[in-house]
């Protein structure tokens, strides 16, 4: 088989898509890459490149040398970052994205996309967001994955290369950290819950907003790039959701299972900003209809599992 490329594979999501793609397909055939080197020694006897994806070259190296068939070009700047740090957030998020595309269309790839609910922003429908909406956002981050969605529907249809993308809710998991996001505060919780049984949220207890399990986003990348091409009417990108929750509501389900755990509020006026220009919640029935998405964590299994797996990673050290 061609092999797959990961970029950005340290990251939240590559640290478990990295593992789950090569179960599937073999160690040997899944490049993990990064402008980070892994850490443990494990990870490094496994296919590891440093890939800057602002460097075609580099990018166009590995893709050759290792006869790649597939790229989940995960490599961004977040919400968070991508604000503080505008500029490299757009030579990162769409030089990045350009630059695998150009590869792609050059060796054959197909390419995965991972678009957000920042893709939308103040204007666009606020509750039960359709898949085909306005979408002006007003962060970097959200420009950037609008004009990544419609780049990975031009190269399709301008050059045949099989790009497929969804937009993520915010990505709740217990292995890699989350890596500058708005969303971060729903995986903190647990750090502090467990830790300290008590935490102060960046966000206000209202703030309404999609999530979703690390092993339902994984597996909705995996089924979509393995998902019938004839069956694909949107490609870039499908709204896919999972949970909808407040901070509150969040705080509450862990309460069940910590009950001294209390949540204060201490609002970034930044990030709530950011939140509050994004839906509260988002229609998914395209990808359900198209490629059979149907995620399996809701919140009271998902934060059963979370607070399961991080006790027992804290408790190792
Ligand atoms: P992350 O920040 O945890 O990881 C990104 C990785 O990219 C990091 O390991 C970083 O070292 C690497 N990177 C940064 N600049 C690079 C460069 N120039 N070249 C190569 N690598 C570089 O991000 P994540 O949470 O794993 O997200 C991956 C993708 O999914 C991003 O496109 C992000 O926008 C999208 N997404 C994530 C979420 C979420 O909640 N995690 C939600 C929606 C969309
Ligand atoms: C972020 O908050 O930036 C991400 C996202 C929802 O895209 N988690």
């Amino acid at each position: 088989m061609k092999r797959i490329l990961v970029t950005g594979a340290l990251g939240q999501i590559g640290s478990e898509l990295v593992p789950a793609l090569r179960e599937k397909h073999g160690s040997d055939n899944v490049v993990a890459s990064d402008i980070r080197m892994p850490a443990r020694r494990q990870e490094r006897q496994a296919p590891f490149e440093y890939v800057d994806c602002t460097a075609r070259r580099m990018i166009d190296e590995v893709v050759r040398k290792y006869e790649i068939g597939t790229i989940y070009h995960l490599a961004s700047l977040l919400s968070a970052v991508a604000e503080e740090k505008p500029h490299v957030a757009w030579d990162v998020n769409m030089g990045g994205l350009y630059r695998v595309l150009e590869v792609a269309r050059e060796n054959g790839c197909a390419v995965f996309f991972p678009s957000s609910i920042g893709a939308f922003g103040a204007s666009t429908p606020k509750d039960g967001t359709p898949q085909d909406t306005l979408q002006r956002p007003t962060t970097m981050y959200g420009v950037t994955k609008v004009a990544g969605e419609l780049l990975c529907d031009y190269y399709h249809g301008r050059f045949g290369v099989d790009t497929r993308g969804l937009r993520y809710p915010g990505l709740i998991s217990h292995v890699a950290p989350p890596g500058g996001g708005t969303t971060d505060y729903a995986v903190e919780i647990f750090y502090e819950a467990i830790r300290n049984r008590r935490y102060t949220c960046f966000l206000g207890a209202d703030t309404r907003l999609d999530m979703m399990y690390m092993p339902d986003a994984i597996k909705a990348a995996i089924d979509l790039m393995e998902a019938d091409p004839e069956r694909l009417v949107h490609r870039n990108a499908f709204n896919v959701t999972a949970v909808n929750f407040t901070p509150e509501q969040l705080a509450a389900e862990i309460g069940k299972h910590i009950p001294e755990f209390t949540i204060a509020y201490d609002v970034d006026p930044v990030r709530q900003a950011i939140a509050d220009s994004w839906p509260n919640s988002l229609d998914d029935s395209a990808a359900r209809e198209e490629w059979g998405w149907d995620p399996k964590y809701d919140l009271a299994t998902l934060v059963a599992d979370m607070l399961e797996n991080l006790e027992r990673k804290l408790a190792r050290g």
